[in-house]
């Protein structure tokens, strides 16, 4: 499961994606960069970080989400040549919008006014799709005559299919914000649609409006009013200096700051939100971990995500609610008190599960 980062030249996505990845790629190229930068985030969670205090851990490992710096685009183009080809392979897209004003680093647009340049990529985001079903449907009407009838009727079901998709999203309507009709959803079975994916919008602000972040945050979630679209206030150049810094130093800095909890781990908590996935956690004195499934997955796919024989061997769960569990205290009172579960093979593992796995090899 991967982010694909975008955003206008030089808006500050390799340094967001630095601050979310702890990496250290090259910024301010101003749309040089050739290839892509790819990074793991550590998606902060409370829960692990108790747990591995409670049952004295010796490691302590964290769910990931992997992010992609698209190689920079020299135009404002953002969807030309090989971004495409990178954006296929990404399951949501990180919009960085420019709020910091630097003389240093000129706007192409003249000025810095981030309400614009989230309107102009959601109207690209839509553009590119338009242009992808253009082709589609010239693929298909040159094909009708090679058909048989009965072949022709159904492939010119899809090109009117396809206008009418098309015509959605001259208005506007992105594919994350409707549901599809089976008619639809066969007609585009096997195009890439960009406004598909979930999209979420990091607002890269300067270091004087880190006060005004929550502020910043509303306006932008008047903004983002889309199904699958949330964001976060960032600001990239503080975040990447502190994640720089030796972790004594920089847990000393964020103190100082008092800010709360940085824009930066909300961002790492809504993109693995958005990609649909959940944690359930396994404890001990070895490590307490937390393990990506998918919503709605069963117990032996969940067994299956910390190795293949549990999943083949695969008997029963032993399982309690994280909050559960903090209630009682120990494995022992949950079990007293009818809190600590044994789950069959039709069980749906829950964000926050704490399990054991019971298997035969
Ligand atoms: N003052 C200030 N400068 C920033 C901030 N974020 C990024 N910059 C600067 O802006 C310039 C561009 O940042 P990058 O992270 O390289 O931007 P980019 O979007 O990756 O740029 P390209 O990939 O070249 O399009 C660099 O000189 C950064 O140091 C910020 O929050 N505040
Ligand atoms: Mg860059």
């Amino acid at each position: 499961m991967k982010i694909g980062i975008i955003g206008l030249p030089a808006s500050g996505k390799t340094t967001i994606f630095n601050s979310l990845t702890r990496g250290k790629a090259d910024t301010g190229g101003f749309g040089a960069a050739r290839s892509a930068n790819v990074g793991v985030a550590h998606v902060p969670d409370e829960r692990v970080d108790i747990l591995t205090r409670m049952f004295k851990s010796k490691k302590t490992i964290y769910a990931e989400v992997t992010y992609v710096d698209l190689p920079g685009s020299s135009s404002d183009d953002l969807f030309e040549g090989e971004a495409m080809a990178h954006l296929q392979q990404v399951d949501a897209i990180l919009h960085v919008v420019r709020d910091f004003e630097a003389g240093s680093v000129p706007h192409r647009q003249g000025s810095v006014d981030y309400k614009r340049d989230i309107e102009k990529v959601a109207f690209d985001i839509l553009f590119a799709d338009i242009a992808l079903l253009e082709r589609r449907i010239e693929r298909l009407t040159g094909s009708l005559k090679g058909l048989k009838s009965a072949d022709r009727d159904e492939a010119e079901k899809n090109i009117d299919t396809l206008k009418r998709l098309q015509e959605d999203l001259e208005n506007g309507t992105a594919f994350r914000d409707r549901d599809l009709d089976p008619a639809e959803t066969k007609a585009i079975s096997d195009t890439f649609t960009l406004s598909s994916l979930p999209l979420l919008v990091a607002l890269n602000i300067g270091e004087d409006d880190i006060a005004d972040t929550a502020e910043l945050e509303q306006e932008l979630a008047k903004l983002l009013d889309g199904r699958s679209t949330g964001g976060a206030a960032i600001c990239g150049s503080l975040e990447e200096e502190l994640v720089g810094m030796p972790a004594e130093e920089e847990a000393e800095m964020r103190a100082g700051l008092d800010a709360g909890e940085p824009g930066l781990s909300r961002m790492i908590k809504l993109s693995y939100k958005v990609l649909g996935l959940n944690s359930f956690l396994t404890v001990g004195e070895d490590e307490t971990r937390a393990w990506t499934i998918n919503i709605g997955a069963l117990a032996p796919k969940a067994a299956g995500v910390i190795h293949s024989d549990i999943e083949r061997g695969f008997i029963r769960a032993e399982t309690v609610a994280y909050n559960d569990f903090i209630e009682c205290g120990t494995i022992a009172e949950a079990r007293n008190r009818g809190l600590f579960r044994q789950e069959g093979r039709d069980y749906v593992v829950q964000d926050g599960d704490i399990v054991n796995f019971l298997f035969s090899v």
